[in-house]
């Protein structure tokens, strides 16, 4: 019978730029994020062409993460974390990303950040790029349309490998680097890639080149990162939301099964270290003339990952719409699953999709698995008396480790650890907002940027505490 590894990663996760703030502190420069207006909780963030100042951009302070991280890694070891996972803001090592010398106050920024996870013998979960490239490379370079800014990156991953190699062994290039595969949204161009797109230029095209670049840059960035340190385990991170068919029709099976390859080629790539054969066919198909040179294939098949690093929080579903031709068309062809219940934003709670996933990234990839990504965002209640019953939270959280527990047991699936999101509340990526909150850990800091950013715990700090300490055996 199999069981969960025995030093299993049990964990919580952030990105640098939803928690720490100090956005111009020590030399940082500005990132994507940092230029993004706040949506109102039910509503996705806009892009500015520029930096605005005032309180409309909520990473500029997130939870002050930045002078406060030691405190609260204490309360992240008092849960018993044997990981924690976070992003490294490109922009506090090179603030416009196209500099040949780091910034020493970042680096040292990481250096104690690092050290006092292993002083509670927490490792470290690094990935390079979550939604935080330099603001610089966008405006000056066109963000990742631009080859250039392969270069700037394993530069950037290069300086980090070198100087963390003996603190850091878990680490991941891009974070949700397929929810592009949604070219119509901007959001998801801009935070994955920083592209803005301009009227005369077809979406989908510049996507397809841009995230060849950044494939491109991950294998050559695992290259280096294995030279450095051949006991690196570098990853991939993929937003992994199953795709089923509405029905079992068989035009309907097919859709989602070309919905899945549109989603997940991008794991393909990471994974086998090549393109699979209908995307090149569409591609070719549609007369695209990518720049994808014979040496970017020889790195692609050179630096194949490790693990699958992946987020899940939800499923969707698909069906035919009748068109002649084969194509997925994210904004335009999901239809609500009326088998599964939603959250107050609409994302559909499934727990049973993450075996699903679970086995789906087996069977295609034979890797090691490791869930750095899942949660319930929610608007917590505080009692007059401090305390916080974020039952739903805990029942949710619940049902999906039942569901990674039968993956792992009863499937066989080699998962490497579990990391939710926002162990500690933080600024939402979606929406820019305090409201949508994940944590076990309250942080008292409102949507209007009011509060005192106090730290308390929740009814799911005790029950994760509880989970990790019997290592998911009493949930
Ligand atoms: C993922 C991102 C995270 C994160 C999470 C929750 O897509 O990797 O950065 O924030 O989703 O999303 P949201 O904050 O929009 O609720």
């Amino acid at each position: 019978m199999g069981q969960l590894r025995k030093n299993f990663l049990w964990g919580g996760a952030v990105a640098a730029h939803q928690l720490e703030g100090a956005w111009q502190a020590d030399g940082k420069g500005v990132s994507v994020s940092d230029v993004m207006t706040a949506g109102d909780v039910d509503h996705q963030r806009g892009i500015t062409d520029g930096v605005l100042p005032g309180y409309n951009y909520p990473n500029h302070e997130g939870i002050d993460f930045y002078h406060r991280y030691a405190a609260d890694i204490k309360l992240f070891a008092e849960m018993g974390f044997k990981s924690f996972r976070t992003s490294i803001a490109w922009t506090r090592i090179f603030p416009n990303g196209d500099e040949t010398e780091p910034n020493e106050a970042g680096l040292q920024f990481y250096d104690d950040l690092f050290d006092e996870c292993l002083k509670y013998d927490i490792q470290p979960v690094v990935t390079l790029s979550h939604f935080e490239m330099p603001y610089h490379l966008v405006t000056e370079y066109g963000g990742w349309r631009n080859r250039q800014v392969i270069g700037f990156f394993t530069h950037f991953a290069e300086t980090v490998f070198k100087r963390y190699q003996h603190k850091v062994k878990y680490w991941m290039t891009f974070n949700e680097i397929n929810n592009q595969a949604n070219y119509h949204s901007q959001f998801s161009l801009f935070t994955n890639s920083g592209l803005k797109i301009t009227a005369d230029e077809n979406p989908e095209k510049v996507m397809y080149q841009a995230a060849h670049y950044e494939l491109v840059a991950s294998a050559q960035a695992v290259k280096i990162g294995k030279q450095i340190n051949p006991d690196f385990e570098i990853g991939c991170m993929i937003a992994m939301c199953p795709i089923y068919p509405l029905t079992a029709k068989p035009e309907d099976v097919l859709k989602a099964e070309r919905a899945m390859q549109t989603r997940y080629w991008f794991a393909d790539v990471h994974c086998h270290g090549r393109y699979p054969e209908w995307l090149l066919q569409y591609q070719t198909n549609q007369n695209y003339n990518l720049d994808i040179t014979d040496a970017d294939l020889a790195d692609l098949a050179a630096g194949t990952v490790d693990y699958i690093g992946f987020s899940y929080y939800m499923s969707f579903a698909t069906k035919d719409n009748g068109a002649a031709e084969l194509h997925y068309d994210e904004e335009h062809d999901l239809v609500p699953n009326p088998y599964v219940e939603a959250s107050e934003w609409g994302w559909q709670i499934d727990p049973v999709g993450l075996r699903y996933a679970m086995n789906w990234f087996n069977d295609h990839y034979h890797l090691p698995e490791f869930i750095v990504e899942n949660g319930f965002g929610a608007v917590d209640q505080v009692e007059a008396d401090g305390s916080i019953h974020d039952s739903y939270r805990v029942d949710y959280l619940r049902k999906h480790l039942v569901q990674m527990k039968k993956a792992v047991i009863e499937d066989g699936v080699d998962l490497m650890g579990y990391t939710p999101w926002g162990c500690i509340d933080l600024v939402s990526a979606g929406t820019g907002q305090m409201s949508k909150r994940y944590g076990f850990i309250y942080v008292d800091k409102q949507d209007d940027g009011s509060g005192t950013l106090a730290r308390s715990k929740k009814d799911s700090f005790y029950w994760y505490q509880k989970v990790i300490k019997t290592n998911g055996q009493d949930l």
